[in-house]
């Protein structure tokens, strides 16, 4: 008989089975489980004896594939060995050890530890090795580099977080590890408070932590960081495509009412010539909070008032809570009473816990009756023309912040209490609203945007990172989560633009409106009683710096909608961290660098504060061009950059393509017929997927997109733009290629044996704003990209090749 309170480590194997893809292990104390999912995938699980196996997971959305598989046996070990890894399990005690095809070590338990528990928390300590480094954990504060800290998983409400906060909102219980030019990725699909030490007070171990419940996590390796993401979210699942509109600018307060306000709001978008797409309603358009209802004295005809909003191109995002307030004839509060939809006291008393609405009931989303009645409640909002919801309050939040353990939740039938359920209540309440409103809205796409969420919430929703704060660090600290959190497979994030906590200087907000133009989702908020963040609340050149970058973001749709097909591909986020390309390239994670991005494949984004004048950034290996003027860099060194304070450093790949459109005022207004394709010169080359579809049917599942691969060879001067796939009718019916860092001399480019015309002329990305101050910073970054030439050739469907 063990001491609850002493480690026991799992011992020898008694008794050993394989059936196809699943090797069944038994020791002393514990059954554990091999299988393989695929050649980059092996789950490992294991349980006391006195447990029993549980084959449910609300992350996991993939299975078994035919993998083929060698198993040998010797005195001391099982070997497992895929295409891609090679598991040795040693027999006594039982631990296991992945290497790759060439025998190499990548992971190993710690000989010592293992896997083990303490009553029942249940940890695998992992050999921590020299040099090794940890990634991911998608919304979590720190450094790119997690070495040395700890973590936990357990969403929370964190307002006015810092950027060492943790946990926050979401739960993704997935890192990678890089050591000696391998990296792996360990998935713990467990639900209950998890804890993740890389290094932290101990030289000895990484190790992964369950309150309870099974061991259950996944070991993935693969050649590359983004092959091992495109295996994680083979498993977890990716995102669909959004609307196109949720790719606009999206304005947001806390809150902002009556409609009148909100008609004044959506006019000065548009007379002050500034793009937008979306206005959000926070708590205060209902009456009293309650979810589902209408203030009317600030909302007379909430139908009219959307329809009014649309005529003007925007798309209203109200706001829809868990928490149902307490109130007799209030009907969502009856109709869950009624049919028992709301969580539970063990004694069968209904749960309260105050928020927003003062003393209310909790749906219990884990019951997929409850998720059936939560869609139908969102039919009137579906009715007044509304495909924008906005999940917020969802950890599930609760004033006092301790929503009761013993709280019982339907899990889908297998019953759990809080501390089970917890993790993944924001992820079903998420699936509820997309799965319901998809269905409502007959054939348009929702957006829905989340605060909470857990491995695989990518399937539903955007997140942005919650009450963020208005200072400079914090901002840099958004920019790591948000790339974090692509590396854990979700991909469609964004953080409040200007800070939701605090009120940003000028140039804070000035650099904070840039760097969200390069972000998946693009929003200002901010708190109830702060002053105004919208893009002209900080003073006329502010406005103007802001119009500038979101011009720049609408005219980079096409460009991002295609990194967004992509995502949907490969599961490769929209933000990625250098870490992704540049993966052993120490400098990456060095202080000063490790905020740096990519946006798309070809853009280098180099976040900066709002004090420094002059920056230092790292331009990884390659070639790079300075967005604004052509300036070639050479890759693989530092430098130092005036940033002047309209400036935000944006560097485009050499051999790197971009596509952008004529601006526009949002997303419903047509751009010109001519699609802009910038190719720089250098580098590999680089082989670009444009996509586009209508944006916003699911009219591609039926091959309704215009699909073309764009070909450049640098060494044989050749750009190729392959057969379109897909019947979708293309906005554009002309291409114009800019050609950057071409020498205009050398260029005669032939198309289909006929010569054409190159013309120069003066090109910019971003407007330099008119009332620069060139004392306050040295460099007016924004001079035009000189006489760049460009040729227009008509966009026709077949294939055709330019040389020159
Ligand atoms: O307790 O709805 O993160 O974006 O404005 C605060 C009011 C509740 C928290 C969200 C924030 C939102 C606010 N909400």
């Amino acid at each position: 008989m063990r001491q609850d309170h002493s480690n026991l480590s799992l011992t020898a194997v008694t008794d050993f089975q394989q059936e196809n893809e699943q090797f069944v292990l038994q020791t002393a104390e514990a059954k554990v489980k091999v299988t393989v999912f695929s050649d980059q995938i092996i789950q490992v699980r294991a349980i006391q004896n006195h447990q029993e196996f549980e084959d449910f997971s609300y992350a996991v959305v993939g299975s078994p594939q035919e993998t083929a598989i060698t198993f040998l046996e010797n005195d001391t070990h099982y070997l497992i060995h895929t295409a891609k890894i090679h598991l040795e399990i040693q027999k006594a005690p039982l631990r296991f050890s992945f290497k790759n095809v060439h025998d190499q070590l990548i992971n190993e338990d710690d000989p010592g530890l293992g896997i083990s528990w303490i009553g029942d928390e249940v940890t695998n300590y992992k050999s921590l090795k020299d040099w090794e480094r940890f990634i991911g954990l998608g919304e979590k504060t720190g450094n790119l580099d997690r070495r040395g800290t700890s973590y936990i998983c357990w969403n929370s409400d964190q307002f006015g977080y810092a950027p060492f906060t943790d946990p926050l909102y979401v739960s993704i219980p997935f890192y990678m590890g890089l050591w000696e030019g391998r990296a792996y990725g360990i998935f713990l699909d467990n639900t209950y408070e998890t804890r993740f030490n890389l290094g932290a007070s101990s030289g000895r171990f990484s190790s992964f932590q369950a309150k309870a419940g099974e061991m259950r996590y996944y070991f993935i390796h693969d050649d590359s960081i983004a092959q091992i993401i495109e295996a994680y979210t083979w498993l977890t699942g990716r995102i669909q495509l959004p609307p196109m509109w949720s790719l606009g600018f999206q304005q947001c307060r806390y809150s902002y009412y009556p409609d009148k306000e909100i008609y004044n709001e959506a006019e000065t978008f548009r007379d002050k010539d500034i793009p937008a797409d979306v206005i959000y309603l926070d708590i205060h358009y209902m009456e009293k909070y309650k979810v589902f209802t209408w203030d009317r004295a600030r909302f007379s005809d909430p139908t009219a008032f959307v329809a009014r909003l649309k005529e003007l191109g925007f798309h209203i995002v109200p706001m829809y809570d868990p928490g149902i307030k307490i109130e007799e004839g209030y009907k969502v509060y009856e109709e869950g009473i009624a049919n028992d939809y709301f969580v539970k006291y063990p004694d069968g008393g209904v749960y309260k816990g105050e928020v927003w609405p003062g003393w209310c009931h909790f749906p219990d989303f884990t019951k997929e009756e409850v998720r059936q009645w939560w869609k139908e409640a969102y039919q009137e909002s579906v009715n007044m023309g509304i495909s924008g919801f906005w999940n917020d309050m969802n950890e599930p939040a609760v004033w006092g912040k301790s929503f009761p353990d013993l709280i019982e939740f339907d899990y889908d039938g297998l019953g759990a209490t809080h501390k089970k359920a917890h993790n993944i209540y924001g992820l079903q309440m998420a699936r509820s609203t997309f799965e319901g409103t998809k269905e409502l809205l007959q054939g348009k796409r929702p957006f829905v945007l989340t605060r909470a969420g857990f491995s695989g919430i990518q399937r539903f929703a955007a997140v942005w990172t919650g009450d963020n704060v208005s200072h400079d660090e914090n901002m840099l600290s958004d920019v790591r989560i948000l790339n974090s959190m692509g590396l854990g497979g979700i991909s469609f994030v964004g953080c409040d633009v200007g800070g939701f906590v605090g009120e940003a200087s000028v140039n804070l907000f000035n650099r904070w409106i840039a760097l969200g133009a390069f972000m998946p989702l693009y929003r200002c908020h901010t708190m109830i009683n702060t002053k105004d963040a919208e893009p002209w609340s900080f003073g006329e050149e502010s406005e103007e710096i802001a119009r500038n970058y979101i011009k720049l973001r609408y005219r980079m749709l096409p460009y991002l909608y295609s990194a967004f097909y992509e995502s949907t591909q490969s599961g490769l986020p929209i933000n990625r961290s250098l870490v992704i390309d540049y993966t052993y390239d120490e400098k990456i994670f060095s202080q000063p660098y490790q905020n740096q991005y990519l946006y798309g494949p070809n853009i280098l984004v180099c976040p900066v504060d709002s004090f420094h004048p002059i920056y230092k950034m790292y331009l990884p290996a390659g070639a790079w061009y300075d967005l604004f003027n052509d300036t070639y860099y050479a890759g693989g060194q530092e430098i130092f950059m005036e940033v002047a304070k309209d400036k935000l450093p944006l560097f485009v790949k050499a051999g790197g393509i971009l596509v952008m459109q004529s601006p526009i005022a949002h997303t419903g207004e047509k751009p010109s017929e001519v699609l802009e394709l910038h190719l720089y010169q250098g580098g590999q080359g680089s082989s670009y997927v444009y996509y586009e579809d209508d944006g916003e049917t699911y009219a591609y599942e039926n091959q309704e997109y215009y699909k073309r691969t764009i070909q450049f060879d640098p060494s044989t001067n050749t750009l190729n733009l392959e057969v379109v796939e897909g019947t979708f009718e293309s906005k554009f019916t002309r291409v114009k290629i800019f050609f950057h860092g071409f020498d205009p001399g050398t260029l005669s480019p032939i198309l289909d044996g006929n010569t054409l015309e190159v013309s120069t002329e003066n090109y910019y990305f971003v407007q330099p704003i008119s009332n620069f101050d060139p004392y306050e910073y040295a460099e007016d970054f924004s001079k035009v990209v000189r006489n760049l030439p460009s040729v227009t050739v008509a966009l026709k469907k077949e294939a055709f090749g330019i040389e020159w």
